[in-house]
This record gives structure tokens, C-alpha cells and sequence, in this order.
């Protein structure tokens, strides 16, 4: 028997899918697979948290009915945040929310000569009525966590992974202190 995905495949009709085994509760969008060495910052957290998530690439700009027909569906289908990665013009994330009352969370990808300036104001620059949550250029990590973070307002069980992922931050930054105390300069007090 063939063995079944345990993501969904990625479309280009808007259908996206859910992993084997239960509905994703996470859409990542992507505008082109280009992006895909970002925003596997963000499958990554996803699946440290043991979020279900599905991935596809659409495009405002090259797949305009796609892109509508998912943003449409993506809340009747279970989907509770939608994270969209687009370079340049960067029209997905804030086309998606216009067809959708789920947060959207933008991320702004490098990759053109502007250095992912120009999709940073095109993602964050949402006029009145149509807001993207923007994170950093690159920041798909952050963007990750951001949902989650949405996601912990009714899941306890998140919400505990992620407050024991902030303690694991503080350590982080205690060790690091720890590492600093033990440099030797002759001035150094
Ligand atoms: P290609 O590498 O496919 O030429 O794409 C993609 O997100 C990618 O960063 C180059 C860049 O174009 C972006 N793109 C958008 C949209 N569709 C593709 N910003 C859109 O609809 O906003």
C-alpha cells in the first residue's frame, strides 16, 4: 500500500490539506518555493511545539483565484493562523487577509535588490480595516512563535510549551552572563 503523506502536497487550487492524522491548525503560505529556506524556520518551531501545520506556495501575483479561494476556506477547514512568506511586491500576506477574518502573520523575505525592504513596507504598509501582523525580514521563526503565542489563548497545553520555551530563552541569556564573567582583561573589573 502507498504510504501516506504526512504533509500536505503543495497545490496550486487553494485546497492546501492536513496532515495524516489531524487537521492543521497552521497554514504556511509561501509565495514561491525561493522562500522556502526561510520560512522552514518556522515548520521547524511548529514542529518543536508539536503544532500541526500544512505548507503551500501561491501567489497574489500569479495565482490570484488560488490565493482567494484559500484565504476564504482556510477558517472552515480549521485553521486557526495563517503565516504568509513573500519577497518583493509582497501582495500575499495582505490579499489574504483582505479574504479572511483569521490573524494573519506576514514575513518579509530578502531576496531582491532591496534586500527585503521593499516586501517589509509592502506586508506592513495595510491600509485601514486590513491588518498584517509583520515580523522581521526573514523573521519566520518569530513568526512561529507569534502563532502560537495566538494559539495558547485557548490551548493550556501550548501555552505551557511555550512559557517553558521563555524560561529556556532567560537561560540562555544567564549562561551567557556566566561565560562573560570568566573573560580576563587586566581592566576589566
Ligand atoms: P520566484 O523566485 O518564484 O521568482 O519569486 C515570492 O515570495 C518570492 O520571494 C520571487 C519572489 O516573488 C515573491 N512573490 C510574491 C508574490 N508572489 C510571488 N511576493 C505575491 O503574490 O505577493
Amino acid at each position: 500500500m502507498e504510504k501516506e503523506k504526512t504533509t500536505p502536497s503543495l497545490n496550486r487550487e487553494g485546497r492546501g490539506g492536513s496532515p495524516v492524522g489531524g487537521s492543521a491548525l497552521v497554514s504556511i503560505i509561501m509565495g514561491s518555493t525561493s522562500d522556502l529556506p526561510v520560512m522552514e524556520k518556522a515548520m521547524k518551531f511548529l514542529d518543536e511545539m508539536e503544532v500541526p501545520f500544512e505548507v503551500n506556495a501561491l501567489s497574489a501575483h500569479r495565482t490570484p483565484e488560488a490565493v482567494e479561494k484559500f484565504a476564504k476556506g482556510a477558517a472552515a477547514r480549521g485553521i486557526k493562523v495563517i503565516i504568509a512568506g513573500a519577497g518583493m511586491a509582497a501582495a500575499l500576506p495582505g490579499v489574504i487577509a483582505a479574504s479572511t477574518t483569521l490573524p494573519v502573520i506576514g514575513v518579509p523575505i530578502k531576496g531582491s535588490v532591496l534586500d527585503g525592504v521593499d516586501a517589509l513596507y509592502s506586508i506592513l504598509q495595510m491600509p485601514p480595516g486590513i491588518p498584517v501582523a509583520t515580523v522581521a525580514i526573514n523573521g519566520a521563526m518569530n513568526a512561529a512563535i507569534l502563532a502560537c503565542q495566538i494559539m495558547s489563548l485557548y490551548d493550556e497545553a501550548l501555552a505551557q510549551k511555550m512559557a517553558a520555551y521563555k524560561v529556556g530563552l532567560g537561560q540562555k541569556i544567564e549562561k551567557a552572563n556566566a561565560d562573560l564573567a570568566k573573560l580576563e582583561y587586566k581592566y576589566k573589573v
